[in-house]
């Protein structure tokens, strides 16, 4: 038991500063009263539901309790404060997510608390994950257990890949053949499948994970990636003629058609209906790898279908080929490549548009970690956690600076996934890299310093039966 005790600093992501006071502990057992202010109420039964399952009996929540939540508006939104004293837990946050943030935290420290005190808030506002379930898909309840392991490491949006050309997974009314065909069985990459979200179920995601204060950013890729929407409308393509389904992992062969007047009613229907069940401020609508559609076209469509997330009171985020074209103030360019410079993104930039990093070489989670993965693509190298964690968003793009950024995101594209268990094997050590880079300052950030910590994660993870890369770069207990 003992060894498994995490100094006060064993925390992912790095917290803004680390107070120990080495005389001091508290240890949180059966019966530890959790008390907190009436707005903490939601995140103390979630911080009380937590705490039962590890030390096995109850945390009622009381008057007087030794573990103390509140909100205190002076600090910053997202941020909160950590004081632990023989006497118990004084847990501030700057609102309610700023509280959850701070009960994240407190998780990965155990039960057996070090004394000191944790004063924390993030550098950036978006701190995403991508999971796509075009290629592979991941039923609700699997998507709330991913979300159960990414708010653990301060994760605020999850950007569902919800189409691709091998299949379509969220219904959208008026076009029952997307999920019916093209959500059906075979619709996976290499003929797994098949699966879709209702919208009923996708609703259930969306407020599990807004009680996690996770967003949720829906996608639909367009103009390419399509051949789901074509195979189940022959009406849409360019000569009406059908088109056979597809589920190899190919790209940029499939286009909507600029040229036709059908498109835009159908995709105004779907980003209607999205953003009708999405909370969220954030539409994307893809726009990357549009190899097939000529760069006429590619602009023909964006300057029809750029402007309607806004019409529906949303931001579009677009893969950053869309920095092509002239953007809406509020648009977001979301950057895959592994290129040094991108002219398009730096110029959207300078004009004001606002960027989220996710450069292939260092945060997609799909990737090899070496020769020897057997998941995993390898097309931009291969990413050990190393080269997950060791670089920074505000020097990866000349002309996209600190104050351009909205923030960081790791993509999983779902290719080679079959299980959860293989999501997991990519997601971890990677994502808490990320999730670090996105979280943590500049200046407590720091190679050494993370394999130690995420060491310590290794016996949990061993404990909770939760598959992860056990990388050799890692000084595992
Ligand atoms: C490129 S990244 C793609 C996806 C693939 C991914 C695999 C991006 C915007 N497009 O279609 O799934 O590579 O790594």
């Amino acid at each position: 038991m003992r060894a498994f005790t995490k100094q006060l600093g064993d925390v992912i992501p790095h917290p803004a500063s680390v107070r120990p006071v080495p005389a001091a502990s508290f240890t949180i057992i059966p019966g530890t009263v959790l008390d907190c202010a009436p707005e903490a109420a939601g995140v103390a039964e979630h911080l009380a539901g937590a705490l039962e399952k590890v030390v096995g009996g109850p945390i009622p929540i009381g008057p007087n309790g030794a573990i103390r939540l509140s909100v205190d508006p002076s600090l910053d939104f997202e941020g909160y404060t950590l004081e632990i004293t023989d006497a118990g837990v004084d847990l501030r946050g700057g609102s309610p997510q700023g509280l959850f943030w701070g009960v994240q935290t407190l998780l990965q420290l155990g039960t057996s608390l070090p004394g000191g005190l944790i004063s924390d808030a993030p550098r950036y506002e978006y701190r995403g994950a991508m999971l796509d379930l075009a290629r592979h898909f991941f039923t609700a309840d699997e998507i709330k257990a991913h979300i159960d392991l990414l708010v653990q490491f301060k994760i605020n949006h999850l950007h569902l890949h919800l189409t691709d050309d091998q299949g379509w997974r969220i219904e959208i009314p008026g076009w029952p053949l997307l999920t019916e065909v093209s959500g059906g069985a075979g619709t996976g990459v290499d003929g797994v499948g098949p699966g879709f979200l209702t919208l009923a179920s996708y609703s259930d995601v969306v407020a599990y994970a807004a009680e996690r204060f996770v967003t949720i950013v829906p996608e639909i890729d367009m103009p390419g990636h399509v051949n789901a929407v074509h195979y189940a409308y022959p009406s849409l393509t360019s000569d009406g003629q059908p088109v056979p389904q597809r589920v190899d992992a190919e790209v940029g062969y499939s286009s909507l058609v600029a040229g036709k007047e059908e498109t835009y009613a159908f995709v105004e229907d779907v980003i209607r209906t999205l953003a009708d069940v999405t909370p969220g401020p954030y539409l994307h609508i893809g726009g990357d790898e549009c190899l097939s559609t000529p760069p006429e076209d590619y602009r023909t469509f964006l300057a029809r279908v750029l402007p309607l997330p806004g019409k529906y009171g949303k931001r579009a985020i677009g893969w950053h080929e869309m920095a092509a074209v002239d953007l809406p103030e509020t648009a977001v360019v979301q950057y895959w490549r592994i290129e040094a410079a991108d002219a398009d993104t730096a110029r959207a930039a300078t004009e004001g548009r606002r960027v989220i990093m996710s450069p292939a070489d260092r945060a997609y989670l799909d990737m090899k970690y070496d020769s020897d993965t057997a998941l995993g693509l390898d097309w931009a190298g291969y990413v050990d956690v190393r080269r997950a964690y060791d670089w920074d968003p505000a020097d990866r793009l000349p002309g996209v600076p600190e104050e351009a950024l909205l923030g960081v995101e790791a993509p999983l594209w779902s290719e080679t996934l079959r299980s959860v268990a293989d999501v997991r094997f990519l997601t971890l050590p990677r994502l808490p890299a990320i999730a670090e880079i996105g979280w943590s300052k500049r200046d407590v950030r720091d190679w050494e310093s993370f394999r130690a910590r995420v060491a310590t994660f290794g016996p949990k993870w061993d404990a909770e039966g939760v598959s992860y890369y056990k990388s050799p770069e890692i000084p595992w207990p």
